[in-house]
């Protein structure tokens, strides 16, 4: 189709511009009233294409909420607001300088600094020298606290960023939310429910939320009794990408990076750990029993952003993108569990496709990275700035004029 882009770029800066609260962006207005903590990396992204120092105050602002012990929660609530569920009343995790919540989110921070700093090393080097010990810090507490024979784990779903994903079925069926009592959402009142989680999925993430506030989110506590740990491909491969990424911003300031080394050795033999022969592809596995998920996913198709040259996944990831019209669908379209419609079970999502293409590219597959991208802007152009999309249909769904997507299309689709 014929696209329209000075217009596509237009409306992608009105949006940034839009969900800008002055130091930070909101994923989108009503629906995520706060600052989340990828979405924050991605928007950072998206500003540096039209306004380079507005995109380091994004990555500063969400650092300015690192907890002493390195973590970077992934949610900031900078400003209560009632008109979302669960806010800083429920999580009380008041460990850090900024009220948040007591989980973390897929570490993309230092890749979007990365490509900041690269993009104008003049201007972002000072920038970049006071991210890198507060990048450090972070990477380290994944690498003290969240690893699993080398992948990296999640301590709740709301952690991978892929909150309903069929990965964690099996890990959540193990729970029962026993007292969790009564509490309203306040999510289907902005979108449609068939879009969103379950009620049962909601009952168990606030129940999981319930006890680490009991456990002070004290991470060796936490640790002692895990009743939900998921080695996750969501985190294992952004976060192998991020430390390659921060090594480079460490080797661009002059820094000692043996550190970093000895990580990526980690995180690559974790990923391995990752691969389940039976499925023949990437998997997320529940640390507690062993066992693997069987699922295809689009976080599966990362392995490429994390730096590895995984030929085994080129054929999957064929039948998958052949499956629907608009790929990556965020679960295996010939699964029983796919639904295009509810949100990590089977809808599209910019940001997936965007690192999915990038890995794509640097592995030197270019012709497939080149069609994601040109589906993924005939998705925006002919859809809108969604906050993801029907595999099958196109149709948008969940929030409206959504910050990730707004980047996406600038940094990379257009
Ligand atoms: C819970 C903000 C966030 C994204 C996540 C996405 C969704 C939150 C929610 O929205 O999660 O963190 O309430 O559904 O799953 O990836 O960061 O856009």
């Amino acid at each position: 189709m014929t696209m329209d882009i000075g217009k596509l770029d237009d409306e992608a800066r009105n949006i940034l511009r839009g969900n800008d609260r002055g130091g930070y962006t909101l994923p989108t207005a009503g629906l995520y009233p706060y600052q989340w903590n990828w979405d924050s990396a991605f928007a950072a992204r998206g500003f540096a294409a039209f306004d380079a120092p507005r995109a380091w105050v994004e990555l500063e602002t969400l650092f300015s909420g690192q907890w002493p012990n390195g973590m970077v929660p992934h949610i900031l609530f900078h400003k209560p607001d009632p008109g979302y569920f669960p806010g800083p009343d429920v999580w009380g995790a008041d460990l850090g300088p900024i009220a948040s919540s007591g989980i973390s989110q897929p570490p993309v921070a230092a890749s979007a600094a990365r490509a900041m700093l690269e993009a104008d090393p003049a201007a972002g080097r000072d920038r970049a020298a006071g991210l890198f010990p507060k990048l450090l810090a972070w990477h380290r507490w994944f690498m003290d606290w969240r690893l699993d024979r080398g992948a990296v784990c999640i301590t709740h779903p709301w952690e991978a960023g892929r909150d309903n994903a069929p990965d964690w079925d099996g890990a959540m069926a193990a729970i029962d939310p026993v007292g969790v009592g009564e509490y309203t959402r306040r999510d289907t009142s902005h979108v449609n429910p068939e879009m969103r989680p379950t009620k049962d999925d909601y009952d168990r993430y606030i129940w999981l939320v319930q006890r680490g506030r009991r456990l002070g989110w004290d991470e060796a506590r936490m640790l002692e009794y895990t009743p939900f740990r998921v080695a996750d491909p969501t985190m294992t491969f952004i976060l192998l990408r991020a430390q390659r990424d921060l090594r480079a911003i460490g080797q661009a300031l002059g820094e000692d990076t043996a550190e970093i080394d000895g990580w990526i050795a980690t995180l690559e033999a974790g990923a391995e750990t990752l691969s389940n022969a039976r499925l023949g592809a990437f998997d997320a596995r529940d640390a507690r029993t062993g066992e693997f998920a069987d699922c295809v996913s689009s976080a599966s198709f990362l392995c490429w952003y994390a730096g590895l040259e995984a030929p085994e996944m080129l054929a999957v990831y064929d039948r998958v993108t052949a499956a629907c019209r608009y790929p990556v669908p965020s679960h295996d379209p010939d699964s029983a569990k796919f639904n295009p419609r509810r949100y990590w079970r089977g809808p599209t999502w910019g940001i997936l496709n965007m690192m999915i293409g990038q890995g794509l590219a640097e592995q030197g597959h270019e012709a497939r990275a080149e069609a994601l991208r040109r589906v993924t802007a005939d998705l925006i152009a002919e859809h809108g700035f969604a906050e993801y999309f029907d595999p099958v249909t196109g149709a948008p769904a969940g929030g409206k004029a959504f910050t990730w997507t707004a980047a996406v299309w600038l940094t990379w689709a257009r």
